[in-house]
């Protein structure tokens, strides 16, 4: 038996993701409204049959543990690898697992450019080489659902300070790889491909930013982004981009796939913040994934004592 709590959203505020419009009947129709993630029901795998474990290779050389971590239990390998967000896949999250486990992501490369001075394409087995952490970490999706990941990986600025950003150099796009061949849902997503990013240079070079090659110290499972995603544990789920193949340091405001679906809902910040709603439901608390009752939600998911210096003067409002 679930009971809703007032803030959770109302049935009639949830977009169920078999109702997404077809992006050329949107054009057909003329309708003005923007695409929207749909909110995530309360998910259990009570019942459900086992989903097939497709497992990836240890990585060898983690070597900080422990250093950055929370207080709270982590959420199980099952429930991270069995319900996803990457539409290019599906916008199905328990189909997801299913329709990336062929993704072939060998051989794989990331082109790193822009306003640097060594422009760089990295192999991933040379990236695998960098000195590799731990860091268990919340991740808060702007559905309202959350779940607590230890993901291996090292901080985006690692790499960054290799390419030698210039001093023009202010804001950093990532971009997904679009292999129209592998994935599937290139028009029923309802969102622009390639999925592109971007974090202003700070966000970038901030400590708790990580690339990460991935969790529970196996190399990251296809559906989570293989072999290389963002993480930014503070900010919504949406901005982690996955399966990065491009990196461009610019001096403009980057575009993101959600903010051109409808920037009314998602902006360039999307920082994780109680007292700013969504539009359409509230972000005061949270579906743990694997807990009953609702958590609050905390600002900057948690994380406020390290970043929130970084939005200092700035009206989070209106810069959602
Ligand atoms: N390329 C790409 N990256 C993506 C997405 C996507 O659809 N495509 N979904 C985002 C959203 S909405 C979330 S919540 C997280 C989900 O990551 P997870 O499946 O590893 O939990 O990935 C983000 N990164
Ligand atoms: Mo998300």
């Amino acid at each position: 038996m679930v009971i809703k709590k007032p803030n959770a959203p109302k049935a009639s505020e949830i977009t169920p993701e078999e109702t997404f419009l077809n992006r050329r009947n949107f054009i057909r129709a003329g309708v003005l409204a923007g695409t929207t993630l749909a909110t995530a029901g309360v998910y259990r795998f009570i019942n459900a049959p086992a989903p097939p474990e497709v497992e990836t290779a240890q990585i060898p050389n983690i070597e900080n543990k422990n250093v950055f971590t929370v207080d709270e239990q982590m959420t199980s390998f099952r429930d991270i690898t069995n319900y996803n967000n990457f539409y290019e896949f599906s916008t199905g999250k328990t189909s997801v697992a299913a329709k990336a486990r062929d993704f072939n992501v060998r051989p794989w490369t990331i082109e790193v450019g822009g306003l640097v001075q060594k422009p760089k394409t990295f192999d991933i087995e040379e990236i695998l080489k960098f000195p590799q952490e731990e860091r268990i970490y919340r991740f808060r999706c702007v559905e309202a659902w959350s779940m607590v990941i230890p993901w291996v990986g090292f901080p985006l600025k690692t790499l960054l300070d290799k390419v030698e950003p210039t001093g023009a150099a202010k804001y950093v796009a990532f971009e997904t790889v679009y292999d129209a061949k592998q994935m599937q849902s290139s028009f029923s997503a309802g969102i622009d491909f390639p999925y592109v990013e971007g974090l202003r240079l700070d966000e970038a070079m901030h400590p708790l930013t990580i690339l990460a090659t991935g969790l529970y110290g196996k190399l990251m499972p296809n559906q989570n982004g293989a072999p290389i995603r963002l993480v930014v544990p503070w900010k919504y789920g949406f901005k982690s981009i996955k399966s990065i193949v491009k990196i461009t340091l610019t001096d403009r405001v980057p575009t993101t796939t959600w903010n051109i679906a409808n920037g009314r809902e998602y902006g360039f910040y999307s920082n994780v913040n109680p007292n700013v709603r969504h539009p359409r439901w509230s972000q005061a608390t949270e579906n743990r994934i694997g807990e009953l009752s609702r958590r609050e939600t905390l600002m900057f998911n948690g994380y406020a004592d390290q970043v929130a210096s970084l939005y200092e003067g700035m009206d989070l409002k209106k810069n959602f």
